[in-house]
């Protein structure tokens, strides 16, 4: 199915995709999205409605350009470890391989982490036999530096299972955290030079207020909650993600991959439907929003469309917010 995109219009319509991460390769524009099922299943925070089984990549030559669907380039009839819900993936290159790095829960119901690699951007991926050791919960994202070290963040809260791991260990009926204490943060850790493992212990980042004050629980409308995704511009990284129960995404900055993050501000305001996630990529000289709405179901949670919108720095490098249907 192709289509000529346009600027906050689906991407495409004839699956219903989600979660872009957006990347260029070899000068061809790559989204790798969830493929949101079409089955009518009830909504519930635990997220039991995204019941993913499959990865479709889209390309486009440019913004200009039909979008091509590549098909399935991962089923989770292929992936040993894995029970169900492929949600969230992202991609990396290195090493000249293609890596797919995607969550779906282990046969104990468990969130993990799983990578699979190809020698073309579109797939098909070959998939490794076990989860990444010490990995969990959900939204992988890398970053490769420019001194060639990879970064992994992720991390979900409710039914990404964020919240499960506080104590480094899974808790299943973990204690609530009272909102006056430090909001959970996303995970980062460097992976190893292959790419298949992490190098270290996932460690917790921190994101702080421009007091240096970390971000509270209660505070929804900056706390992190899922869907991290770091991008660098002008030697700063940028941390952005979705605050869940508030609906925005939001970002904060550091001049340490690790951190902590200062919080900055509103990336993009709500849209249509309850999650919101996003991925942020220089296409040539400009830079671009690649998230979803729910507008091609007419507002089912778990039947979303990707779309993209130009995104604008002002002087100082902090980012213009989007609004969605303007
Ligand atoms: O697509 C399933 C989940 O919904 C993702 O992992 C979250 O980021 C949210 O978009």
């Amino acid at each position: 199915m192709e289509r000529i995109p346009k600027q906050k219009e689906p991407l495409v319509t004839h699956i219903y995709t989600a979660d872009p991460s957006a990347h260029v390769y070899d000068g061809k524009i790559y989204i790798y999205p969830s493929h949101d099922t079409d089955l009518d299943i009830p909504s519930n925070d635990n997220g039991d409605q995204y019941m993913m089984e499959d990865y479709h990549i889209l390309s486009m030559n440019d913004l200009n350009s039909p979008v091509v669907d590549h098909g399935i380039a991962l089923h989770i009839d292929n992936v040993p470890w894995a029970s169900k819900q492929m949600w969230a993936p992202d991609a990396a290159f290195k090493n000249n391989t293609y890596y797919l790095y995607f969550p779906a829960r282990d046969k104990d119901g468990i969130f993990r982490i799983g990578v699979a690699t190809s020698k073309t951007p579109s797939g098909p991926f070959t998939p490794q036999p076990e989860y990444i050791k010490g990995s969990f919960s959900i939204d992988p994202a890398v970053l490769i530096d420019d001194d060639n070290k990879a970064y992994i963040y992720f991390g979900g809260l409710w039914g990404g299972q964020l919240e499960k791991w506080q104590t480094g260990t899974y808790v299943p009926e973990p204690p609530e955290i009272a909102p006056d204490k430090p909001a959970l943060g996303p995970r980062v850790a460097e992976l190893s030079d292959d790419m298949l493992s992490f190098k270290e212990a996932p460690q917790e980042i921190s994101i702080v207020d421009e007091n240096g004050n970390p971000i509270l629980a209660g505070d929804e409308e900056r706390r992190y909650f899922e869907g991290p995704w770091v991008h660098k511009y002008n030697g700063y990284y940028y941390l952005s993600y979705s605050t869940g129960t508030t609906h925005y995404i939001v970002y904060a900055i550091s001049k340490n991959p690790k951190g902590p993050f200062v919080y900055k501000g509103r990336i993009l305001e709500p849209v249509i439907g309850w999650t919101t996630h996003h991925s942020i990529v220089q296409i040539g000289e400009k830079w671009y929003l690649f998230y979803h709405d729910c507008s091609l179901s007419n507002g089912i949670n778990h039947k979303r469309c990707v779309k993209y919108a130009e995104l604008f720095y002002n002087d100082d490098g902090t980012i213009k917010t989007i609004e969605p249907y303007k």
